[in-house]
């Protein structure tokens, strides 16, 4: 796949965080367009238009950008981060398309327009989910093409889909769906969202680090962050879909209490559960320490990641 985005300047200290994620975003939005043209070779257009009207329906782009940002805490060039960036977000986009089926959470509503099956039906919007994984794996694979070093590929291609498949998020919505309506404690709260939502931050964050060089001692420092992150990011959705309107976060809200499911609010009372997301984050950030200015966008991205309003 040809990148043409160009990395930008280097982070400034004290600079903002708004300018930094657009920035980001622009370059992962450029990838994207190379890597799902607008006029593909390919006899299966409605498939290609399908893939293509999730994937630019907007989104915060925060696993690629968590992606970067790991890489460059490291020393490493974005640009080598950028391919990862890509493979994260339609993996993503697949995951939303099919949790809005109407065999699964069954929404009309996602990044504030019709859901994928409203538009192109049931078949073509699995078919899309389905094509934009298998294809994540290709553009993945392909930077060994560019010369990053094979091995390396392997291992962030494994990661991947260990946190992609039956291990990871896939099985957190499955055991999500199997245990609708029953009660769940912390514990069982928090293991299904090491799963669903955590793992696939938590390859984000150190499929980055490992493309920049990170060593041992910083892969680990960084999982522990992006372990803190995942969670912190959810606890935060969980408060969002009780505070936030529809309006606001361009999907249904409310939801969750509706279909019975265990959540941070309904366990913990909602003070309790941004105290939570709060010490999180400060467990984020202590995962830094050691690190110098160049995680600094990591330590940013966490504090947005439970102050967001979207
Ligand atoms: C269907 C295999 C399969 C998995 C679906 C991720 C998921 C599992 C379901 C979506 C429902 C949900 C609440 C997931 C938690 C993760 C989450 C908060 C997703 C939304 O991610 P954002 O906020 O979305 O990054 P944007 O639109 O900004 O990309």
């Amino acid at each position: 796949m040809g990148l043409r985005a160009s990395a930008g300047p280097p982070l400034q200290s004290g600079f903002a965080l708004s300018d930094y994620l657009q920035e980001r975003c622009r370059l992962i939005e450029a990838a994207l367009a190379d890597a799902l043209p607008e006029r593909p070779e390919t006899s299966a257009a409605r498939l290609f238009e399908a893939m293509r009207y999730s994937l630019f329906a907007g989104g915060k782009r925060i696993r690629p950008i968590l992606a970067l940002a790991s890489c460059e805490a490291v020393g490493g060039r974005i640009e080598d981060a950028i391919g990862l960036g890509c493979a994260l977000e339609m993996i993503h986009t697949y995951s939303m398309i099919h949790d809005d089926l109407p065999c699964m959470d069954d929404d009309d509503l996602r990044r504030g327009k019709p859901t994928n099956h409203k538009i192109y039906g049931e078949a073509i919007a699995t078919l899309a989910g389905d094509a934009l994984l298998t294809d994540a794996f290709k553009v993945l694979a392909r930077l060994a093409q560019g010369g990053l070093p094979p091995s390396l590929v392997l291992e962030v291609v494994a990661e991947l889909a260990e946190a992609a498949g039956s291990a990871g998020m896939v099985a957190g919505q499955a055991i999500d769906i199997l245990g609708e309506g029953e009660p769940a404690d912390r514990v069982k709260l928090e293991y299904l969202h090491s799963k669903k939502t955590g793992a696939l931050f938590l390859a984000a964050v150190r499929g980055g680090a490992r493309l920049g060089g990170a060593n041992q001692s910083q892969l680990e420092k960084l999982s522990a962050y992006g372990r803190a992150l995942g969670l912190a990011f959810q606890v935060t959705d969980d408060i969002l879909d009780v505070e936030a309107s529809t309006e606001q976060l361009g999907k249904r809200t409310h939801k969750d209490e509706a279909r019975g499911k265990a959540t941070y609010p309904a366990l913990l009372g909602l003070e309790q559960s941004r105290e939570f997301a709060r010490s999180l984050v400060a467990r984020a950030h202590e995962a830094l320490t050691s690190f110098d200015e160049r995680a600094d966008a990591l330590r940013r991205i966490a504090s947005f990641v439970v102050e967001r309003n979207q």
